[in-house]
């Protein structure tokens, strides 16, 4: 099947908008920097990566007549928001399993930003003591038997979306949406910096962008301090995609690119390049990112074109996936 033939129920506007970081370009003083904004995309509850992801998941979940949706995450998942949204908007229920994926000392951490979000939202929130871990975990696989033995048709959705059958889908599209905005815009991005952590949303860009004929670089900078692991999943996960989507040949070893050297040592923990990294953005651009997410690939990205490894003839394509909920939760941080 190609990806167009995979059905899309509609949760987005349209393409998200790209535009030009102008002050922050002049700043580093390299290369050209845009952003692709996932962040203002949707009408569903700040939107996000995830949105985009369910797009491709719903007819499935129609499908198999759940009245349940469950997933999983940390306390500020941002993603079981939008699953919670997701679950509002089809009329399901959502049953979330928020673990405690981050230790951070602020006393609202586990009731505001996404997680009141979702409550809001009228999802069922548990709360689980286990740790960040981005594999399939027994606190879901629980949760999952709990809706059944209650009577439910659940429908699980793992962390992230990322490994789901379809998780890579949402944003293999998006590689070709980049190449039709390119079009209109008269600009080719030759590099793209994206956040990792579960995986799905930097492995659909390289299956998406696999197909295309023009090469770029696809520069996924890992935030889960989980490295190998967050090595392993991309890499599957976009071989999957590929193959889902009939990509037609294997993906090279040299067009899976996770860097490290932004996350710190913890998920969720922010370090100072992260802080500093969400400052300019905001007070160059008003361009507002978070401390778990997108403040570590923005500080990969000034890091990597201020030190000149991404060249000065360069035009980079910075994807905010959103995540600004999450800020609540970290006042400490200012
Ligand atoms: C880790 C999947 C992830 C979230 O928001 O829960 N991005």
């Amino acid at each position: 099947m190609a990806l167009s033939d995979f059905e899309r129920y509609p949760l987005t506007f349209g393409p998200s908008p790209v535009h030009r970081l102008d002050r922050l370009t002049a700043h580093l003083g390299g290369a050209t920097i845009w952003a692709k904004r996932e962040d203002v995309s949707s009408g569903l509850a700040f939107g996000g990566n995830k949105t985009r992801k369910l797009e491709y998941i719903v007819p499935d979940i129609l499908a198999c007549g759940a009245d349940t949706l469950v997933s999983i995450g940390g306390y500020q998942s941002n993603h079981t928001r939008q699953v919670a949204a997701v679950a509002a908007k089809l009329g399901l229920r959502a049953r979330l399993v928020q673990e405690k994926w981050v230790d951070w000392p602020d006393a609202v951490n586990d009731k505001v930003g996404n997680i009141l979000l979702s409550r809001l939202m009228g999802a069922e929130v548990t709360l689980h003591p286990a740790g960040f871990d981005i594999g399939i975990r027994s606190s879901w696989q629980e949760a999952i038997s709990e809706v059944e033995d209650a009577g439910g048709v659940p429908y699980a959705i793992p962390a992230g979306a990322s490994e789901h059958k379809y998780g890579g889908l949402g944003f293999a599209n998006w590689a070709y949406e980049v190449q039709q905005q390119e079009e209109e815009l008269g600009v080719f991005f030759d590099t793209i910096v994206v956040c990792t952590v579960t995986g799905s949303t930097h492995a659909g860009m390289v299956a998406g962008f696999a197909g295309q004929d023009q090469p770029r670089q696809v520069l996924g900078i890992d935030a889960s301090a989980t490295i190998e692991k967050t090595r392993e999943q991309v890499a599957r996960i976009a071989r999957n995609t590929a193959e889902l989507i009939s990509l037609g040949r294997d993906l090279r070893d040299d067009e899976i690119t996770v860097l490290e050297g932004w996350a710190g040592d913890l998920y969720g923990v922010p370090v100072e390049s992260t802080v500093e990294a969400m400052r300019t953005s905001a007070q160059l651009e008003g361009m507002i990112i978070d401390p778990v997410y997108e403040g570590k690939s923005m500080a990969g990205l000034i890091d990597l074109v201020s030190s000149g490894r991404i060249g000065r003839e360069s035009n980079v394509l910075y994807a905010h996936l959103g995540g600004q909920p999450a800020l609540n939760a970290y006042s400490g941080i200012l």
